[in-house]
């Protein structure tokens, strides 16, 4: 009975996981528009969880400003994670972007933004 209760409150304060590049995960994708298309077919609520798996030898996630994500620059990112999975939760009503620093990997595409739209229940 006490686990029930504690399964349920676990539930309740935590949003949905996102893998991002579902089965993909997070890489050099095939097409520029990958990530960008991904995020379009979901809408993020904050306490949501954003879940980077990728190869941490070859790449990362970097957390930058808007301006940052559309240069790809990742000089100085507002956060930086070389360990997969990465798990990030959404904490605020402000969209989110996310880069690799890696190489001219986040030119190839492989950087994605997150529209937070609702709160959550
Ligand atoms: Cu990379």
């Amino acid at each position: 009975m006490a686990m029930v209760v504690v399964s349920m409150e676990f539930h309740s304060s935590t949003g949905e996981h996102y893998v991002v590049g579902y089965d993909y995960h997070w890489r050099l994708p095939s097409a520029e528009s990958f990530y960008l298309v991904w995020s379009r077919l979901h809408t993020f609520k904050s306490n949501d969880v954003l879940v980077f798996i990728f190869n941490n030898t070859i790449h990362n996630v970097a957390e930058v400003t808007k301006e940052a994500y559309e240069h790809c620059n990742g000089t100085n990112p507002i956060s930086l994670h070389t360990t997969s999975p990465t798990e990030l939760t959404i904490k605020n009503m402000d969209n989110h972007y996310y880069i690799c620093t890696i190489g001219d990997h986040c030119k190839k595409g492989q950087k994605v933004g997150i529209e937070v739209k609702d709160s959550p229940n």
